[in-house]
Parts: C-alpha cells; structure tokens; sequence
C-alpha cells in the first residue's frame, strides 16, 4: 500500500488531494513542519532533501509532485474517473505541460512564504518579494486566458493537473487576491468546493 508523507498545507497537498479524488486505500504519514523530523536521518531515507511530499511504494521510494502524480495516475489508471492522459491521449502533451507549470507558479509563492515567514525582519527583501509578486501575477495571467474559454485546464474536463496547479492557485491566495484574475476566482472556487479538496487542506 501507498505511504504518502505530508505537512499540512505543503506541496504534499497535491498528492493527498489527488489520492482522495480518486478514493484509494493508503497510509498518511502526517508530519510537522519540523525540521528536527524533516531532517532526521530516518526520514532523509526517504527523501534525501527532508522535503515532502515523498511516497513510498512497496520498494519504490519517491519524492517529486509531479512525479507522484504521473506514478499515482498511472498506477491507478481508473477508465471511469481517469484522472491522468496516457499516452497516445490528445490532450497527453498540454497534461504534462500544465503538471509541470504548477511547479513554475508554485515556486513564486515559496519563495513568498520565504519573504514572509522563514526570513527575520532584517533579512527580507522588498525587491525581491515584489519581483516574486510580479512573476507569480503574470503566472497566473497566462492560466486566466486558458480558463477564460473552458472550465478546466483541458478541454476534456477536470483531471490532476487542475490538482496540481490548483495547489499554487491555493498557495498564491495567502498573498494576493485574485480580483484581477476573475477566470482564476471562479476556477479556485470551483476546485475549492470539491470534498477532496477540502478534505486535504484540513489534514
Ligand atoms: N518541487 C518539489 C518541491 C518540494 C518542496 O520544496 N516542498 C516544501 C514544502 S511546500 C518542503 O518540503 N520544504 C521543507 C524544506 O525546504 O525544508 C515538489 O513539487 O515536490
């Protein structure tokens, strides 16, 4: 069985979300954002950075959100609820290109928590959280054309890229509002509403 290892509100919430979407048994190794635990010498066994989300597989160890939710997709490949494009699917390329964008959003809103949280007073930079601010705006922008036209990020419906970039969507309302990006608010809205969703950003 699956061992997911998460902090709450953490990149790890793509994986957890994506694991109650699709309604699977598995073990959630729940853990504090610590890093007396997160750099323990037992759980750098499992990722060598201490970072989450990691999964373990039986004798597959992995770390990687995206990587996860390409294994996890593929290892449950549920026809009635396919939640990944396979190979040889139309809307396989633009699948992996927006899996992997989640991370390029994602990015400018850790490096905001860094800003806002990690750095002391003295430390933190104006420029460089008003860069950060910019580069996550234009990210954004870039989704908000895509979702002016469709609901979700593919044309064939909800799948676990609107997971994975959902996440940083989440991630960016800690330090913006989304009124300029009004397709972004109602798409936030909607994959906010949905019990997996919820369910993964209580725990
Ligand atoms: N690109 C990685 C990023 C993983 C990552 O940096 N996770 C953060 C939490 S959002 C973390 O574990 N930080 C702890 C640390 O840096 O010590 C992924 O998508 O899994």
């Amino acid at each position: 069985m699956i061992t997911l290892y998460h902090v709450m509100g953490a990149r790890s919430m793509r994986s957890l979300w994506l694991l109650y979407e699709l309604g699977v048994e598995f073990k959630l190794c729940a853990m504090p954002f610590d890093l007396s635990v997160l750099r323990a010498d037992d759980y750098l066994a499992i990722h060598p950075l201490g970072r989450v989300p990691a999964l373990v597989d039986g004798d597959i160890t992995l770390f990687e959100s995206g990587a996860i939710a390409q294994y996890v997709c593929e290892k449950y490949d549920l026809k009635q609820y396919p939640l990944g494009r396979n190979p040889g699917d139309p809307e396989r390329a633009k699948w992996l290109q927006w899996l992997h964008y989640a991370e390029t959003v994602a990015v400018h809103g850790a490096s905001l928590v860094q800003q806002t949280v990690f750095i002391a007073p003295p430390d933190r930079s104006p420029v460089v959280a008003k860069l950060e601010g910019r580069r996550l705006e234009k990210a954004l922008g870039v989704i908000d054309q895509i979702l002016a036209n469709q609901t979700y990020l593919l044309t064939s419906g909800f799948s676990a890229v609107d997971i994975a970039v959902g996440y940083s969507v989440h991630l960016a309302t800690r330090f913006m509002k989304l009124d300029a990006f009004p397709n972004v608010a109602a798409y936030y809205a909607r994959l906010a509403a949905r019990p997996a969703f919820q369910r993964a950003a209580a725990e």
